[in-house]
């Protein structure tokens, strides 16, 4: 196809169909190292259709890719080295996509080249997903690899040392990929092994809280914190009483150079992808030394919410390592973001045996009913009132998310009656343990 070949299609205009050899060819051309493509119908992306049609309701297609890393410097246990290696990486995917997107425009195509991650859609924070497609499935769909017992995605060849890109295209392609038909992940558990949060479960749980408050504590959640502390500091001494001289400066090394990552380091640590097991299955041990011990044995502060699933971890595990207890930042601010980010914000681990049910059922601005069952160190979140609760929550919508994010008191919410209560109080405190805030 030649530049300018054809016009940008209107609603009138026949939809086209792309060459996936052309395609693909100009991918990386454009600087992908890998690329792959996905009809918008496939049933594996039926959870991203809502939010692939509010951004760009003419997407037929997707293309994925894939750009990578030096696995040397995501390994490194210097934050300095690991950090750029992320962010030079991720502005190479927004690159290439957009270079891509403005190479198919040209050729009378209409397309849309969302962020690798940030920024994202800050007015959903606390409501609403803020990203606007999430490129781990896309990339499985498309046959880029599969995800790890880490949830990274590992492509077959460079492992999981890579970042993802998505293009929504209003065309068709002549051939689309399809998922691998094996896994990269070898079952390791290094990266189990490697968190220094315990966020990876080897049977694949994820414990989102704790990745996301220690990793990403100099992102969104942590920095609203950090601007708190200022707020509420008496003074600069008092200020520096609660934040450490090197967390001021990690901070403006953040707002000068993009948001430090704290860890990453069951990325840094995961031996898959043929171009890099050979050497691990050479030597396990040499591995093991190389790459997760420093990792282990690196004295860092690690970010934790008292009460937490990660705080007994690290108490546990990593004792040479400074727990820094901060809040927890993930402040639900709509009752359907609440219900959805409670398996998020769950700490299985000081749930223990707690088995119990509740209804709730809030009024007010936002009604919802909702049954939540925890049992067995996991819970359930379900609509409706299911079952026979052991603790009834009648309440207003807003008082309770008030509530929660400690702007509202309970004993009053209880007084004034917009917060009752059916059954033992018991029930709620040991709810509550359940979310440490
Ligand atoms: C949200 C997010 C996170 C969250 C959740 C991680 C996760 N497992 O999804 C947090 C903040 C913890 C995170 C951490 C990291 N991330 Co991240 N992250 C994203 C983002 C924006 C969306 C992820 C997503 O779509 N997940 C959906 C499904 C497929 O993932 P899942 O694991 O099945 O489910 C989890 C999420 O859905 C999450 N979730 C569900 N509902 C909601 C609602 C809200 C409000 C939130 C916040 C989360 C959330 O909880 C689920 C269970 O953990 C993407 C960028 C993008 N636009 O796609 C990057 C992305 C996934 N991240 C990436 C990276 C590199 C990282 C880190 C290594 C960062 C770092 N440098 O330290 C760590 C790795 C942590 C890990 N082991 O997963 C890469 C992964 C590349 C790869 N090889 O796969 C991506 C694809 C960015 C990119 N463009 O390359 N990330
Ligand atoms: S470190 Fe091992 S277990 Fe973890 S994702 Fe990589 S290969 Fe799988």
């Amino acid at each position: 196809m030649n530049a300018l070949a054809e016009p940008i299609r209107t609603a009138e205009t026949p939809v086209r169909t792309l060459d996936a050899t052309w395609l693909r060819d100009l991918c990386l051309a454009v600087g992908a190292d890998d690329a792959g493509f996905v009809e918008v119908d496939r049933p594996a992306l039926a959870g991203e259709r809502p939010h692939l049609a509010s951004a760009f309701p003419r997407t037929r297609s997707l293309i994925s890719i894939v750009v990578r890393m030096n696995h040397e410097n995501v390994r490194s246990p210097a934050r300095s080295v690991a950090n750029a290696e992320f962010h030079h990486t991720g502005e190479d995917v927004d690159h290439v996509t957009r270079r891509l997107a403005a190479r198919l425009q040209r050729e009378g195509i209409r397309v849309l080249n969302p962020p690798m991650a940030f920024p994202m859609e800050a007015d959903k924070w606390t409501t609403d997903r803020m990203w606007i497609v999430s490129h781990k499935p896309v990339a499985v769909a498309a046959g880029l690899g599969h995800m790890g017992i880490h949830r990274n995605v590992i492509h077959p060849r460079f492992g999981n040392f890579i970042l993802l890109g998505t293009l929504l295209l209003d065309a068709e392609i002549n051939a689309y990929g399809q998922p691998l038909d094996y896994n990269p992940c070898v079952e390791c558990k290094l990266c189990v092994a490697a968190c220094p949060v315990g966020a990876i479960g080897s049977d694949g749980a994820f414990n989102f809280s704790a990745c996301y408050t220690h990793n990403y504590q100099e992102f969104m959640g942590g920095f609203s914190n950090w601007v708190e502390t200022i707020a509420d500091s008496r003074n600069g001494m008092d200020y520096r009483r609660r934040v450490k001289e090197s967390e001021t400066i990690s901070k403006w090394q953040s707002l000068a150079y993009g948001p430090n990552y704290k860890a990453a380091y069951c990325m840094a640590v995961c031996p898959a992808g043929e171009d890099l097991i050979g050497i691990y299955q050479a030597n396990k041990k040499q591995h093991l030394v190389e790459f997760v011990k420093p990792l282990q044995e690196k004295r860092e502060p690690i970010y934790v919410i008292p009460g937490s699933d990660a705080e007994a971890f690290v108490k546990k595990r990593y004792p040479h390592k400074t727990i820094r207890p901060v809040k927890n930042s993930l402040r639900a601010r709509s009752i359907a973001n609440l219900l959805r980010g409670m398996p998020l914000s769950f700490q299985p681990g000081v749930a223990g045996n707690l088995s119990a049910r509740y209804h709730f059922t809030f009024t007010g601005r936002e009604p919802a009913e909702a049954t939540v069952a925890i049992s067995g160190g996991k819970i359930q979140v379900e609509s409706g009132h299911n079952g026979e609760p052991n603790l009834r929550v009648t309440a207003d919508s807003e008082t309770w998310l008030g509530f929660l994010a400690r702007e509202k008191n309970l004993l009053w919410a209880l007084l004034t009656r917009r917060i009752q209560l059916r059954g033992n109080p018991k029930w709620l405190l040991a709810f509550g343990k359940c979310f440490p805030n």
